[in-house]
Parts: C-alpha cells; sequence; structure tokens
C-alpha cells in the first residue's frame, strides 16, 4: 500500500486474518455532534462493533495521514477540538488535507474511499448525505461515492433535512443497491419509515451479508447501502422534526450557507429546536447501525454465499 495510509496494528491483523473488520466515520465526531455527545457516541460505537465480533477502525487524516483505526486519545482531541476547526474531508477536500499535513474528518464519501483503499468492506454511519430540500443542484458527494467505491455502507436512511425522493433517484441512477434490513421503506433517520418504497429487503444480517458478497462476486465498483431503522424505542415522530427542520433550512437560506457548511449548520441547529429528543434517537441508532454492521462484517468474512 502507499506511505500515506496509516492502518493500527490490531486493524492490519484483523485484515491479514481475513477476519471482520467495520470502518467508522470522524465527520460525525468533528460536525455531527456536540462536545461531549460525540466522544462518548463514537466510542460506544466502537464498543458495538466489538460487541457484534468484529473490529472497529474509525477513520480520519491525522497531520496529513490517511488513518485507519485511530486512538481514543485521538477520537477524545478530535472530538473536543472547536467546531469547524478541522477541514470536513469529503472527496474532493482529501489531497488537499493530505498535502497541506492537515487533521481532517472524512465524511460519509471521505470514509467510503479509505476504507476501500485499507480493504474494509463494511462501513457503520447514522445518515448518508443526500439532495438538499430546495436545492437540486446540491447533491452529496455521498452518493456518487456510493456509485463508484465498493464498500457497503450501514446507516438509517438520511436525515429528513434532505429531499428524501431525490436522493432515492439519485441513488438508483448511480446504481446502488438498497438493502432494506427488516423494512420496506427508506428508513428517515429519527423515523423508522420516509414511506419510500425500496427493493431490498432482508430479515437477517446475514442474509444483507449475501447480497454485499454478490455484488463483490459480480465485480460492482459500486457500493451497497443497508439501511436499518433507529430501534422502535427511540423513533421521533416525523411531525415533531419537521417543524424544526423547516425552520433550520429557511434559517440557512436566509444567512447565505451553502457548500459543505449547510449539513452542519442544519443537524446542530435542529438539534438546538428539538433538544434531547433527538439526541437520544441519535444516539442510539448510531450505536444499533454500528452492531449490526460488525454482524453483517462478521458473516461475511465467514464466507457468505
Ligand atoms: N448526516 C447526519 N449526520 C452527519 C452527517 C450527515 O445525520 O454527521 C455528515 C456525514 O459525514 C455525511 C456528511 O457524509 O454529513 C454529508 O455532508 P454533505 O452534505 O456536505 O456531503
Ligand atoms: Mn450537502
Amino acid at each position: 500500500m502507499n506511505n500515506r495510509i496509516d492502518v493500527a496494528p490490531e486493524v492490519a491483523e484483523a485484515l491479514r486474518a481475513g477476519r471482520a473488520v467495520v470502518a467508522l466515520e470522524s465527520t460525525l465526531i468533528t460536525h455531527g455532534l456536540p462536545h461531549p455527545a460525540n466522544v462518548e457516541t463514537a466510542l460506544a460505537m466502537e464498543a458495538a462493533v466489538r460487541a457484534g465480533g468484529a473490529v472497529p477502525a474509525t477513520i480520519a487524516v491525522l497531520g496529513g495521514k490517511l488513518s485507519v483505526g485511530i486512538s481514543r486519545a485521538e477520537i477524545e482531541r478530535l472530538g473536543a477540538l472547536p467546531t469547524g476547526s478541522v477541514r470536513k474531508c469529503s472527496r474532493r477536500d482529501l489531497p488537499i488535507a493530505v498535502a497541506r499535513g492537515e487533521d481532517g474528518a472524512t465524511t460519509v464519501a471521505g470514509t467510503m474511499i479509505v476504507a476501500h483503499m485499507a480493504g474494509i468492506r463494511v462501513f457503520a454511519t447514522g445518515g448518508i448525505g443526500g439532495v438538499h430540500r430546495g436545492a437540486p443542484f446540491d447533491v452529496s458527494a455521498d452518493l456518487l461515492e456510493l456509485g463508484r467505491t465498493p464498500v457497503a455502507v450501514v446507516c438509517s436512511g438520511a436525515k429528513s433535512i434532505l429531499d428524501l425522493p431525490l436522493t432515492l433517484e439519485v441513488l438508483e441512477t448511480q446504481g446502488v443497491p438498497i438493502v432494506g434490513l427488516g423494512t420496506d421503506t427508506l428508513p428517515a433517520f429519527y423515523s423508522r419509515s420516509s414511506g419510500l418504497p425500496i427493493d431490498g429487503r432482508v430479515e437477517t444480517e446475514a442474509e444483507a451479508a449475501k447480497i454485499i458478497s454478490a455484488a463483490q462476486r459480480l465485480g460492482a465498483q459500486h457500493g451497497v447501502l443497508v439501511a436499518v431503522p433507529v430501534p422502535a424505542k427511540d423513533e421521533l415522530p416525523a411531525e415533531k422534526v419537521e417543524a424544526a427542520i423547516r425552520r433550520a433550512t429557511d434559517e440557512a437560506a436566509a444567512q447565505g450557507v451553502h457548500g459543505k457548511r449547510v449539513t452542519p449548520f442544519v443537524l446542530a441547529r435542529v438539534a438546538e429546536l428539538t433538544g434531547g429528543e433527538s439526541r437520544k434517537a441519535n444516539t442510539a441508532l448510531l450505536v444499533n447501525n454500528a452492531r449490526t454492521a460488525g454482524l453483517i462484517a462478521v458473516a461475511l468474512a465467514g464466507g457468505a454465499r
């Protein structure tokens, strides 16, 4: 591999032995959740991956190095930095952070790229980026990455701060299979269902692994989206968040917030406006997705056919 990627010994060892590894992102730590909930959640996700029998690999750029399996100390350090002080790294940002020897937080797209370079096939997060409401030309690079990088992304769909029907259209165009674990519809992050139908319902992690494995055997160069609804007891009714989302997206437009700043701005405002309730759902689904991804990675490593 190249000298710009640094893989933690435990992760490298597991990959060499063909054991299960799950990638985790870092933008969630620096831009997605406030301190100290961000650090607590990142560590809880690592523990949940382990509980499923897999090795966690949180990914970030550290001093210009693409780093796979960053330490607890690094998670704590990144999590305590002032919001916005670390570069948010999607595909187009990685060369800049690397060339300048910067620290960078990887988005879903950025994490997929680095995970694939390291040979990791499964990645867990909360929600992917998508097509923005009222700005259909603002399409997250996450969707295009899913169309070009063979990593399975386990998530709870996308937040309804986005235009979910248009997000599904772009995923279709990009050729991304959507596997619903115990669901026929795209989950809407805080809520179990967006009401939008998806095709690939499965009932178990092992069945999800079979689809990921089939994509690989077909030589697919694209990713697979594994959609896992938030646990029922932690679900937040869609109406409860809708008013906050409308207000936050309006404020973003009024204040001229655009580009990579839109998602963090809206996420932070929705969290402020909905208070602790949304935080609880957010943490619950992140930990549940990490555990689920661990089980999928174990099934894949066991040679799911
Ligand atoms: N959605 C969330 N929480 C997050 C993100 C999305 O509920 O933290 C982050 C992810 O890292 C995702 C990124 O990849 O935002 C998408 O940003 P953009 O819309 O600029 O592509
Ligand atoms: Mn965006």
